[in-house]
């Protein structure tokens, strides 16, 4: 194993039956063209010193120039970028390499078959894995000169207990390049592979090796003394890293609430309360907004109107729930309620939502007191036995009974 510092050991007799230059023409079979390397290059120097995840200059694994006679064999360093939602970027930058792929195979020639693996290391949720470049000189022909194979793998990796490995199984391809102004191996992997990590999800365990395949091929054990060069191992690993959705910056929405559910009456509304956590590190701030949806057609509204939120801010906010006047015994309305947030990056708006919260409501008609369906008469009574009645009334007969009096007396005169 090659370290920065160490004695050549295993390098020599690695090479020596090696010849570096190619005297024939070389056919290569490869999975895709050089592309669009040299676009990612860009981006990635352009979000270096801003980005959360690795660039070249701020690597998540750094190792240097190790004892190693071929620096296409020596890893420099290795990093972990995101240009989008659905893909993870894995750079592997060795210490010089070829100016192009038939260069970089001319290199590896070799009269018997001879395999180079140049691989990546991480894990994710309890799953190991690698991306490795397989670099392969198939056989030599004195017509066609070395015949190479370039390959590229997703691999699942068992590990010792020490940090070694126990063997490497293939599990899917992936997009490579090869880069050769930075003489760097790129592989493109769908996120979906390595169990569709989210922003803020992590990758752990990252670490790098160059291994000869011819004498430790993936399917056996792969003790880390047999790597032509390892930057970093398992146990000792690189730094995280940590996804961040493709985006410059980080952006981040919770919703939580203590009370979801509640009893009402007809016609009653029932106010619930939630907390937002919302946080950006863009210093434009951006947008958010609650989106509450009900299970059933009542009339429901939220406090959190669109608005614009910089750094980080903790808002307590209303869901007013609105309970229809025929609204019927035992009936429950859901509301799902999530805040959405803009990202206010590339041409397209992207929006990011937080987890969701229900709230259920639930119609509770109270018993009504019999309605007693009394007679024209009985309601009379009812009103002119009520005491100031009858005060009124007694006061009347008075007055008439006086006013009589009166005119009887008025009369015998
Ligand atoms: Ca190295
Ligand atoms: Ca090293």
């Amino acid at each position: 194993m090659g370290e920065c510092g160490a004695s050549i050991r295993i390098t020599d007799n690695l090479i020596s039956k090696k010849t570096i230059f190619c005297d024939g023409i070389g056919e290569i079979k490869m999975h895709r063209k050089v592309a669009t390397f040299l676009c990612a290059l860009v981006l990635v120097v352009l979000s270096a010193g801003i980005a959360f995840g690795g660039s070249q200059t701020d690597p998540e694994i750094l190792d240097c120039a190790d004892d190693i006679p071929y620096k296409f064999l020596d890893i420099d360093r290795a990093w972990f970028i995101e240009e989008d939602m659905d893909t993870l970027t894995v750079t592997l930058q060795l210490m010089d390499g070829p100016k192009d792929r038939l260069d970089f195979l001319s290199d590896v020639r070799s009269d018997n078959v001879t395999t180079y693996d140049f691989e990546v290391y991480f894990s994710f949720k309890d799953a190991n894995y690698s991306v490795a470049a397989r670099v392969q000189a198939a056989f030599h022909t004195t017509l066609l000169g070395d015949v190479f194979l370039l390959s590229a793998e997703l691999r699942e990796i068992a590990y010792i207990e020490n940090g070694s490995i126990e063997n490497e199984t293939e599990i899917g391809s992936v997009n490579w390049d090869w880069d050769s102004e930075n003489t760097a191996f790129t592989f493109t992997v769908d996120k979906v592979s390595i169990g569709a990590p989210e922003p803020k999800d992590v990758l752990t365990n990252t670490w790098a090796a160059v291994w000869d395949a011819d004498k430790c091929p993936e399917d056996d054990a792969r003790y880390l003394e047999c790597a032509v060069d390892t930057a970093n191992t398992y146990l000792d690993p690189g730094r995280e890293y940590e996804f961040t959705g493709g985006f410059e910056y980080l952006y981040d929405v919770e919703i939580y609430a203590t009370e979801t559910e509640a009893t009402a009456e007809p016609g009653q509304t029932v106010v619930y309360n939630f907390s937002v956590s919302a946080s950006t590190t863009n210093p434009n701030g951006t947008e958010i907004w609650a989106v509450p949806i009900a299970s059933i057609n009542w009339s429901i509204s939220s406090s959190l109107t669109k608005r614009n939120i910089t750094g980080s801010a903790n808002l307590t906010e209303t869901l007013t729930v609105q309970v229809p006047e025929n609204a019927k015994n035992g009936t429950t309305c859901k509301v799902t309620l999530r805040v959405l947030m803009t990202i206010p990056e590339g041409e397209n708006e992207t929006r990011l939502s937080s987890n969701t919260l229900t709230f259920s409501t639930t119609v509770i008609v109270p018993p009504t007191t019999p309605v007693q369906n009394k007679t024209l008469a009985q309601k009379l009574i009812d009103i002119l036995t009520e005491p100031y009645i009858l005060i009124i009334l007694c006061a009347i007969i008075v007055v008439i009974i006086a006013a009589a009096v009166l005119a009887k007396k008025q009369e015998k005169r």
